[in-house]
Parts: structure tokens; C-alpha cells; sequence
């Protein structure tokens, strides 16, 4: 008895440890000596194209949409005028100017165009539009986002994304935007963070809907490759020269502890869940179980953006307040409380490779009200793009997360990822030493 005791332990105990050196060799966690690094020796052809992000609702202002009436109903920090950016934009464009960026990208709102189904606004669109005129002649390439995580009322009271039948009126919007500006606007991004959108709404309940089910957030994340799939081929038949993608967020995670199955085992499956299945449905138009045939290479290049990694362990978080964000000891931790880990950008970037297409980074940066860490964490990341560049990778844009301090969805304004400092009294734009140095990096 003992005996069948005793060989079934060694062979699950050997099972074990096949499986954590399996997943350690194929999975590396690199931690550089960056006191080893020179962060100057960083260079970048004059064709690569330097600038920053927005996105509508956290800079606009005065926004009526799903997330307004979220942040009223949850009690939530309202973003209220925002940056009051709909009225100062043309101040703020010269911001982007004295910085010397070469591009710029920024969300279409949705509820602006259509506050209700069918009634357009085209004082809003021709708003747009003069946006982009002036960019235009600021030598600055537009990038626009059709969707950042906002869209109208009625549609969120519709089902929003749950509704495969809510995809149609979605492509109605793309495509009447895309009609009035693609003749001046080349680069296009369909979704902003699909995982995030589904996740943050529908599993941990931080984002509009406030939903807790996994039945949903699959659902929705399904519907969002659906609609991405849609409207990049309906896009492509309008203008096959346009360069359509999605911004997708490549957040790493890795085992607290490398020698726990348990940890490596949640922490493959929250790998898959958020990037794997996501790059699935682009490669292959399969996703999640469901056959996708528009999603498939329905992308001209892949917009990234990047942060950091999470260390997970049979801890399953239900919430950002619970989402204790744990850190190897030598890490940095930001201000939104997870850790600096400028490593793990070569590891999204390699991530997104097998795409084969161009990489835009699309969103990078850190949350820092006094300036003190976002000067080392320009650097660090900007060194990994440089060097990715130099082994190879077709990287063709850095966007920095953000232009001005913002509002931070459930964070409300406590986050602060400006290169300008914002007063929201005064609405006072103030460069901060951090954006004096990517102006510098720019210039060299
Ligand atoms: C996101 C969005 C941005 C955020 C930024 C900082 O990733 O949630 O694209 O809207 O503000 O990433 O968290």
C-alpha cells in the first residue's frame, strides 16, 4: 500500500517539476543590471516618428456617454471638463509642436457624433476635422481611435459589445467617420485595448457596464474581434491605402514564484486569456471557441501598448482594490502601483511579431505626479525600443502615455501621465522635466 503511496507522490512530484522547468525555459522573466547600461547610447533613424496619446473622453470634456453615467451611478471621481480640451485643443496642439513630435494619437467620441441613434452632429465631425487640418499643417501625422473605451448611451443601453446584433451600428459609425476623414488621415486604430475594455467591464466590474461574469467578458471579447474584423475589411474596400490596426495592450504575467505549478499554471492562463486568445483571433480567426474568418490578418500593423508585467499565485482578484500588485524586490513601483519593468517591453514586442506586420507603440508611460521616476522610465523603455529596432524589429512610432495629466477612468484624476502638468482649477498646462527630456531624446 505504501509503496503505491510513495510512487504515485515521486510521480506527481515529478510530473511537478517537468512542468515548472518546462514553463521556466520557455517562459525567461530577464532582469537587466541597468546600472550595466548606458541609457544614452540609445539612436533612432530620422524616419522613426516620435509623439503622444489621448483619448476622448479623458481629455475633452463634458463628455454624455457610458462612462458620464457610469461615474455617476458607481460615485466615481466624475471626469466632468476634463482637460477642457474640446475648447482648447487648438493650445494644446501647440504643445505637440513645441515638443517636435512627428505624430499624434488621438480617440474619436462617439456620443459626440451620434448622441442619439440615427441623429448625427456635424458641427462635431467638422470639429474633428479641423483637428486634423491642423495637424496636417504642423507637419504631425494623425493617428485616430475609433473606439477608447466610450460610445454612446443608447448603445451601452442596448447591450453594447454583448450584442453581436450592436455590431452594425458600431461599423455605421466607423464608417462615416473614416468617409469624412480618411482623405487626410492614413493611420487608423479600430479598438483601444480590447482586454482591457472586456475586463475591466465585465469581469472586474471597474468599467462600465460594472459587470462580474466570465461568460460576458468572453462574450464581449469575441464581439470586439467580430467588429474589429468588420470594419477593418469594410475600411480597406473604401481605401486600400489606409493602414488599419487595433491598440492592443500586452500586459505580461509572470509566476511570483517560478517553482510553484500552482503560480505558473494561473499565470499561463491569464497570459492566454489576455494576449494569447486576443493574437489567436488575428492569426488564425479563431477565438475563444468561435470561428472569426473577418478577424483573420485583419490587421496593416499593430498598435502597442505597453506597462508592465503582473506576478499572480492562486490569488484570483475580484477587484483593483484587491489587485494587490506584487513586485520582485528590486522593482520600482509607479504610482498606479505596479511595478516599472522596462524588460518586459522587448518581451511585447516580441509578443506582437509573429504578426508580421509594423509595430506602433501606441501607449507607454507611467503614472507620476512629481516627475520623479518618468525621466528613468523614458529612458529605460526607449533604450529597449532602440535596441529592438537595432536587432531587427520593424518599429516605426513611439506614442507616450500622455500628452497632459488626464482622467484616469476608475482612478479618476489621482493618476497623473502627463509630460504637461495639469491644473484642473486653472486648466494651466505646465511642462514637466520629463517632457523636456523626450523633446531633447526627439531632437537628437
Ligand atoms: C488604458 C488606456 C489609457 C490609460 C493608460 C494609463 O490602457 O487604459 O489606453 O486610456 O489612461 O493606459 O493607464
Amino acid at each position: 500500500m505504501w509503496l503505491w503511496v510513495i510512487s504515485i507522490l515521486s510521480a506527481l512530484l515529478a510530473l511537478n517539476l517537468g512542468l515548472v522547468l518546462f514553463f521556466r525555459n520557455r517562459h525567461p522573466e530577464p532582469h537587466y543590471n541597468w546600472d550595466d547600461i548606458d541609457l544614452d547610447s540609445m539612436s533612432f533613424s530620422n524616419k522613426f516618428l516620435w509623439g503622444t496619446a489621448t483619448a476622448a473622453h479623458q481629455v475633452e470634456g463634458n463628455l454624455s456617454n457610458n462612462w458620464s453615467d457610469f461615474e455617476e451611478k458607481k460615485g466615481l471621481e466624475k471626469s466632468g471638463s476634463a482637460c477642457d480640451y474640446w475648447n482648447r485643443w487648438k493650445d494644446d496642439f501647440q504643445m505637440l509642436s513645441d515638443l517636435g513630435l512627428s505624430s499624434y494619437r488621438f480617440s474619436i467620441e462617439w456620443s459626440r457624433l451620434e448622441p442619439e441613434e440615427g441623429e448625427w452632429n456635424s458641427e462635431a465631425m467638422d470639429e474633428y476635422s479641423a483637428m486634423i487640418d491642423n495637424l496636417i499643417e504642423r507637419d504631425i501625422r494623425p493617428v485616430v481611435t475609433l473606439h477608447h473605451f466610450s460610445h454612446p448611451i443608447w448603445w451601452e443601453q442596448k447591450g453594447g459589445f454583448t450584442n453581436q446584433n450592436n455590431i452594425p451600428s458600431f461599423v455605421n459609425y466607423c464608417s462615416r467617420v473614416f468617409e469624412a476623414l480618411s482623405d487626410r488621415v492614413e493611420v487608423w486604430c479600430t479598438i483601444n485595448e480590447p482586454t482591457v475594455f472586456s475586463t475591466m467591464g465585465y469581469t472586474l466590474g471597474q468599467f462600465p457596464p460594472g459587470k462580474r461574469s466570465i461568460r460576458l467578458t468572453m462574450k464581449v471579447m469575441k464581439n470586439l474581434m467580430r467588429a474589429h474584423g468588420t470594419v477593418y475589411h469594410l475600411l480597406k474596400e473604401k481605401r486600400p491605402s489606409a493602414r488599419i490596426g487595433v491598440a492592443k495592450n500586452v500586459t505580461l504575467f509572470d509566476p511570483l514564484n517560478r517553482w510553484s505549478p500552482i503560480d505558473w499554471i494561473v499565470a499561463r492562463i491569464l497570459d492566454y486569456l489576455w494576449n494569447g486568445a486576443w493574437r489567436k483571433g488575428i492569426m488564425k480567426g479563431k477565438m475563444l471557441g468561435a470561428k472569426i474568418p473577418q478577424a483573420k490578418n485583419s490587421v496593416d500593423f499593430i498598435g502597442l501598448n505597453y506597462y508592465t508585467h503582473f506576478l499572480t499565485g492562486l490569488f484570483m482578484p475580484t477587484s483593483t482594490e484587491e489587485l494587490e500588485f506584487a513586485k520582485r524586490k528590486h522593482e520600482i513601483t509607479t504610482e498606479f502601483g505596479y511595478p516599472m519593468y522596462a524588460e518586459g517591453f522587448q518581451r511585447a514586442i516580441e509578443f506582437v511579431s509573429p504578426l508580421s506586420v509594423p509595430i506602433e507603440i501606441t501607449e507607454n508611460g507611467v503614472a507620476d505626479s512629481d516627475d520623479s521616476l518618468r525621466p528613468l522610465h523614458l529612458k529605460r523603455h526607449l533604450w529597449i525600443v532602440s535596441q529592438a529596432i537595432k536587432n531587427g524589429y520593424d518599429i516605426q512610432s513611439y506614442h507616450h502615455w500622455s500628452l497632459m495629466d488626464n482622467f484616469e477612468w476608475a482612478e479618476g484624476y489621482k493618476m497623473r501621465f502627463g509630460l504637461y502638468e495639469v491644473d484642473f482649477q486653472t486648466q494651466e498646462r505646465t511642462l514637466r522635466s520629463s517632457g523636456e527630456l523626450f523633446s531633447s531624446i526627439i531632437a537628437h
